[in-house]
């Protein structure tokens, strides 16, 4: 039977080991949901990393982990820390991520993390060859593995190959300073279908394989010898029902069982019903602005003074990176304004920012998106951004403001959010006076467009799109060759 393989640096499962026994617990994040409809039955397996390294991996307990992850339709690529580090650690996140986020000056261009990014690519690609029949379908996922589609086409010439890139592509003036482009490019190239989150992500790509290989390209199609690789955009959503589903249930508990977190945000909401929450969720990416978002929140105090006592923030930051320098230096910067705004503007009943570095259970996190009158989610550079969508979708009487940063992905589908530039304290001030004295009928209006939008344009029918994108594709290329 003809299979579908997706892969992606890290497996859709998570391993837990406890005194010798193994089990795998499927993760609940946005992708593995959307992968759902993909990656069901037997005639779908998924490729990754486990997130162990052959060295955390106890002795004779590798056959046990494959059994564990055979269950959930999943098999490891296995690495080791050496390859970890200069893989994802080094060329991932110390070149591509800032690269392709705007952060020229925190890109590393390392000769020796980009053999080891170019070993581990051949690495995913070496699994998938071991199982890969001529009509199976490939989907390959984001930037850790950009070199994957073009070693799979060497060997397997007819093969059906997505890509889809989860981060921006940025221009091609940013692109160029890599010193391995055209390599990344080509290796990319050997996919027949490239995805992107927007259009603008499309365009950029387009216009470095044009300058920087010299390509034909007409419209969004590449020509590259006898083959047609088509490039497309396809927003990513959310589990919109699910979101939706747990904020009703969430709202009919009120007199139930609540969380110590809804707790504390009910006290707060009681003793002064006039008092706003503001959120800001992130994981802690200096991509994410948050430092930023924490100096603008100061200057709205000083600006709109009425709103001291009458605001809070709430910063949830998800540890993320944590042996990458730079995260070491932004958590560190991060931490110290909190302190001194809360240290500046406290008052003994009064304290503006509840920081929180964790990760929080899917419960508390439906809390914050039901509690908060404001989300503030603007990021410097974002691929998409999910939380704006998960934000709107717990929106159940359709109250709430998002202000939404213009350089966010989601941005281009959520024109009924407050656009800022991050950049522009100034704006950011007015906004956020713009936001809390919104008419509650004018909030509604603009709810009610956005959840419509992302009901119907969920994460299932985002992989679906993809993969119908991708067969038509094989066609179309059949037919070109066959010209
Ligand atoms: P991320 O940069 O991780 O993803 P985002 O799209 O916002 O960014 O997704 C974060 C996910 O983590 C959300 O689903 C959210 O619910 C969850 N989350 C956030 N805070 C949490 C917390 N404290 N505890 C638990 N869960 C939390 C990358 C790109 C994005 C792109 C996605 C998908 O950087 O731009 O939208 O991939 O393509």
């Amino acid at each position: 039977m003809d299979k579908t393989i997706i892969i992606s640096n890290r497996l859709p499962v998570q391993l837990q080991i406890d005194n010798g026994s193994i089990t795998a617990i499927p993760s609940v994040g946005g992708l593995a949901t959307g992968m759902k409809s993909v990656h069901s039955g037997g005639d779908s397996l998924w490729i990754g990393w486990s997130g162990l390294t052959d060295e955390e991996i106890p002795d004779g307990l590798a056959p046990e982990i494959d059994k564990a992850l055979a269950k959930h339709g999943s098999s490891k690529v296995n690495l080791t820390s050496e390859e970890v580090d200069g893989f994802y650690y080094g060329f991932s996140n110390r070149t591509i991520w800032p690269l392709f986020h705007y952060f020229l000056e925190y890109s590393e261009f390392e000769l020796q993390s980009w053999e080891t990014y170019k070993a581990v690519n051949q690495k995913f690609a070496d699994a998938i060859l071991k199982v890969a029949g001529q009509n199976d379908t490939i989907w390959v996922h984001d930037y850790q593995l950009m070199l994957v589609p073009q070693m799979v086409r060497e060997k397997r010439p007819n093969i059906s190959i997505g890509f889809f890139l989860h981060i921006p592509f940025p221009s091609y003036e940013i692109f160029r300073t890599m010193p391995w482009r055209k390599e990344v490019l080509m290796g990319l190239l050997g996919s027949d279908l490239i995805g992107f989150h927007t259009y603008d992500y499309e365009r950029h790509f387009l216009s470095s394989v044009r300058r920087l290989l010299g390509l034909e390209v007409s419209f969004n199609d590449i020509y590259l010898e006898d083959r047609v690789i088509k490039v497309d955009s396809f927003p990513m959503g959310i589990d919109y029902k699910k979101f939706s589903e747990a904020a009703k249930k969430h709202d009919e508990n009120k007199t139930g069982e609540r969380s110590e977190l809804q707790r504390r945000l009910d006290m707060h909401k009681e003793s002064d019903p006039e008092a706003k929450f503001f959120l800001s969720i992130d994981r802690l990416d200096y991509s994410k602005g948050i430092a930023k978002r924490l100096n603008a929140f100061e200057y709205f105090l000083t600006k709109y003074p009425q709103y001291k006592e009458k605001v809070r923030l709430i910063v949830l930051a998800v540890p993320s990176r944590s042996n990458v320098p730079q995260y070491q230096l932004l958590k560190k910067e991060i931490d110290e304004l909190v302190g001194r705004i809360n240290g500046e503007f406290s008052t003994v009943s009064w304290t503006p920012i509840w920081y929180f570095y964790r990760s929080m259970p899917f419960e508390n996190l439906i809390d914050l998106y039901t509690s908060s009158d404001i989300a503030w989610l603007t990021p410097i550079r974002d691929g998409m951004n999910l939380v704006a969508k998960e934000y709107i979708a717990t929106r159940t009487d359709k109250t709430g403001v998002l202000i939404l940063s213009e350089m966010a992905g989601s941005a281009n589908e959520m024109n009924e959010a407050l656009l800022i530039n991050p950049n522009n304290f100034e704006e950011i001030a007015d906004t956020l006076y713009e936001a809390i004295n919104m008419p509650v009928e004018e909030q509604k209006a603009r709810n009610a467009i956005l959840q419509k939008r992302l009901e119907r344009y969920n994460v299932e029918k985002w992989a679906n799109d993809f993969m119908t994108s991708l067969k038509n594709q094989k066609l179309i290329d059949h037919s070109y060759k066959s010209r």
